[in-house]
């Protein structure tokens, strides 16, 4: 039980309160409540305990005056909230025993709540990680985000092929979020700048509402909460009647059809930038919306708005809310009449920049002239930065600069606007000096700083793996749970042999349980005494499954060429999206899925390897396998990946992670001690350096008699039988188009994951190095992630 449950709330009267708004709020009479309605019952029950932190936290916020962050991301990926809440709020128990009392199970009730996948991945879920961490810290802060109708689209496979479903996630009431219809603001498009007698006026001829909902996120222990707060898109004007009555049925609609269209859909993509109209929209939407916010939160109480970086900190997720500055700007000049000069530093000292990505095809850069037509004034603004960056700094190369080529690049004018700019890994850090802003560093020096992700320990070991967490706590006491760097605690146990048959015990408890979900799943049994080899992800190019699957064929064909070998049986484990038109990565399921159809029908192999892809990757889906794995695949192309998270979530749960030298990999690998880490594969200048020799695929391919033989199995369809050619644009990219490197590292590859076999076979040496991966993971919280940017970005502290 926690310390911390709120006295007051007894099993009994928190069965009351679920009781009353069954009745009242829902509607509904325990004898023919469904699972829904209790749900809903649950939910109301728990937020009502929400509510008290959450207006003390404003309430102090106000009286103190205190400096507020504001984290603007296009993506919040949230998951499940009500379990969480739960847990954080100290009710988890408590609402158990109520619901059991009443003949319920907290655990089915929980499970029937849609996930909120309001992003695409990495990037969402961080955000939503250090939402919930800011309000552990008792940071003061908001988030700001959209708030899709339809989130990541629903992934169903059709004959082994992705097929994408529309996701509804509100089409059921969200019972924690909050309308707030007087909170609302108009947002122009288009349009043109009229300036006279000095001063600008941009009169848009387009515009919609953005309205507020907020949500509360609440913190560890319940003693802090802040507001998630996502604007939704209504018509500005209402439905135009006189230009109906005039025969305009179209035009009279307008302003109803943009404002439906714009918060309507997450953009599914995110690895190629297509410079989409209704995505810049968006953008300013999101943008515009939060800083008329913020500027109107502030002088409410304030009147200077010189002084705003004292209590303002703006941090940009990426480049999507990057017209935070030039909006400021225009904000800060055309309606409160501060010169361009000054408001441009006042700017710079409230934003931040992360970046989270160096591949080109991702980095935002929108043609002038769109910028133009739908942002007239935010072009003439733009113009007007780069043209004083460069007067402040003569030197600047002439092909360095935000406008060039008549396009607008996000980066470099997210870069000039902030006064730091982080990478999300060491590795990815060094890269973003010298490969992404070699010239803006020079220029700038000391504005770059690293901070390394993290994730939330509550949701992904408390909450996640209920069996581990008991233990850590039986074995070092309670409160690892905000202290993560505690589990070094764990490592004299783990000389115990005690303690690790307890934590060998708890994995393999995690894996017959999620074996049961995979046959429910799938309709595939698989063993719990395999090894579950796990990789969940965006299906990318970069990230590689090609080569786990690859491998995974190589091993078939070494199994059914020596069935009385020593074999160690695996489980391969996949999970994860393409975006819609991401036809290679497509292809890449197809073949997973093709692969998986033969190899788990073939009797020679049986139990030795299985092939398992479960539709629909999600949160959810990750918390469910993330506690299982014993292995995590970490596998990207060096340089390519900017830190992972997943990495993180695996390991701090016990999974030996196999992997390059990429991203927060690194790290990991310098916390968990090489010898418990798997490492193979090209350094990031090593893969440079092989891309330049000519055929470097081909060399590889000749060299490895296990990649010849799995290439040809694919040629001859092997897999596709019903469609031998199937793989050929596969087979041909790996010999001939191989930038990722597959077949370079191939070997390298197959000879680590020999090292994985060699290792799974000494059962109680694997509980060892899993228990040093748990022990020695605190580092990646999130909250040390969040301490960071509030000292070195933010310049905060905490309220707590
Ligand atoms: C780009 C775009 C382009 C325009 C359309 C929509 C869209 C959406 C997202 C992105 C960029 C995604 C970048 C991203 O997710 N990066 C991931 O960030 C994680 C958190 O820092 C990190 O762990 C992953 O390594 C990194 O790939």
């Amino acid at each position: 039980m926690n310390a911390f449950v709120p006295a007051s709330v007894t099993t009994d009267g928190f069965r009351s309160d679920i009781l009353r708004h069954l009745s009242y709020t829902v509607g509904k009479d325990a004898a023919h409540a469904s699972l829904y309605d209790w749900r809903m019952a649950l939910s109301y029950a728990l937020r009502d305990r929400i509510i008290t932190p959450w207006f003390q936290a404003t309430r102090r916020t106000w009286a103190e005056d205190h400096k507020r962050v504001y984290y603007l991301s296009m993506e919040f990926l949230i998951g499940r909230i009500l379990e969480d809440a739960a847990i954080n709020i100290g009710l988890r128990e408590v609402a158990a025993a109520a619901l059991s009392d009443l003949g319920q199970d907290f655990d089915l009730i929980a499970d029937t709540e849609p996930d909120a996948a309001l992003g695409n991945g990495g990037l969402g879920r961080l955000a939503a990680c250090y939402m919930e961490s800011m309000a552990t810290l008792g940071c003061p802060a908001y988030g700001y985000g959209i708030r899709y109708e339809h989130g990541l689209f629903r992934q169903e496979f059709e004959h082994g092929q992705q097929v994408e479903l529309a996701e509804d996630w509100l089409s059921q009431k969200h019972p924690f979020e909050f309308e707030r219809p007087e909170c609302a603001y108009t947002i122009g498009f288009n349009g043109n700048v009229e300036t006279t007698g000095g001063r600008t006026v941009w009169r848009p001829d387009e515009s919609v509402l953005a309205s507020a909902y907020d949500m509360p996120v609440i913190g560890w222990s319940g003693r802090w909460a802040n507001t998630l707060r996502l604007w939704s898109a209504l018509p500005s004007s209402r439905f135009d009647l006189a230009r109906f009555n005039r025969g305009d049925y179209t035009a009279a609609a307008e302003s109803e059809t943009l404002a439906r269209t714009i918060s309507r859909v997450l953009y599914p993509d995110d690895t190629t930038h297509q410079g989409k109209e209704l995505r810049l929209k968006q953008e300013f939407f999101l943008t515009s919306a939060t800083l008329q916010d913020i500027l109107r939160r502030y002088l409410d109480s304030h009147s200077d708005l010189r002084a705003l970086p004292s209590k303002v900190a703006i941090q940009m997720n990426d480049t999507h809310p990057a017209l935070a500055g030039p909006e400021l700007i225009r904000l800060l000049t055309d309606h409160h009449g501060i010169e361009f000069a000054e408001a441009m530093e006042i700017a710079r000292a409230c934003l931040g920049y992360t970046n989270h990505t160096l591949l080109p095809e991702a980095l935002e850069r929108w043609s002038t002239w769109l910028m133009g037509s739908v942002l007239p004034r935010h072009m003439q603004i733009i113009e007007r930065i780069d043209d004083h960056h460069l007067k402040a700094h003569p030197k600047r190369p002439h092909y360095v600069g935000i406008v060039k080529h008549h396009e607008v690049r996000m980066g470099e004018l997210a870069f000039i606007m902030s006064h730091r700019v982080n990478g999300v890994s060491a590795l990815h850090t060094d890269l973003v000096k010298q490969r992404l802003f070699p010239e803006l560093d020079a220029l700038h020096p000391g504005r770059i700083i690293n901070q390394t992700n993290g994730i939330a320990p509550r949701r992904w070991l408390r909450m996640a793996n209920p069996r581990l967490s008991a233990l850590i706590s039986e074995t070092i006491g309670a409160g690892w749970e905000d202290h993560l760097d505690r589990l070094s605690e764990l490592e004299p146990h783990i000389e115990d042999k005690g303690f690790r048959d307890a934590f060998a015990a708890a994995k393999r408890a995690n894996k017959v349980s999620t074996a049961r979900w995979i046959k429910e799943a799938t309709g595939v049994a698989v063993s719990p005494d395999a090894l579950f080899d796990v990789q969940i992800k965006r299906i990318h190019e970069y990230k590689r499954q090609l080569l786990n699957i690859l491998q995974t064929i190589a091993e078939w064909h070494t199994i059914r060429e020596t069935p009385s070998g020593n074999h160690v049986p695996r489980v391969k484990i996949f999970g994860g999206k393409a975006a819609p038109g991401y036809a290679v990565a497509k292809e890449i399921i197809h073949l997973i899925n093709d692969v998986a159809r033969v190899i788990n029908a073939d009797p020679k192999v049986g139990d030795l390897l299985k092939v398992i892809f479960p539709p629909n990757y999600n949160v959810s889906m990750a918390e469910r396998l993330v506690p299982a794995a014993d292995l995590s695949e970490q596998i990207s192309t060096a340089g390519k990946e900017a830190s992972g998270t997943g990495n993180m979530k695996l390991s701090l749960n016990g999974a030996l992670t196999i992997g390059t030298l990429d991203g927060a990999n690194v790290e990991i690998r310098d916390h968990v001690g090489p010898e418990n880490f798997f490492l193979f594969g090209m350094t990031a200048d090593e893969a440079i350096a092989r891309r330049a020799i000519d055929d470097h695929a081909r060399e590889a391919i000749l060299s490895s008699q296990a990649l010849q033989d799995v290439l040809q199995m694919l040629a001859e369809g092997r897999f596709s039988p019903d469609q031998p050619d199937r793989y050929h644009g596969v087979v041909n990219r790996v010999w001939h188009h191989d930038y990722f490197l597959v077949a370079s590292d191939f070997a390298a590859y197959c000879d680590a994951q020999g090292e994985v076999d060699k290792a799974y076979r000494d059962g109680d040496g694997w509980a060892r190095k899993a228990a040093l991966n748990t022990a020695r993971m605190g580092y990646f919280s999130s909250d040390r992630a969040i301490r960071g940017y509030m000292k070195e970005i933010w310049n905060t502290d905490s309220m707590l």
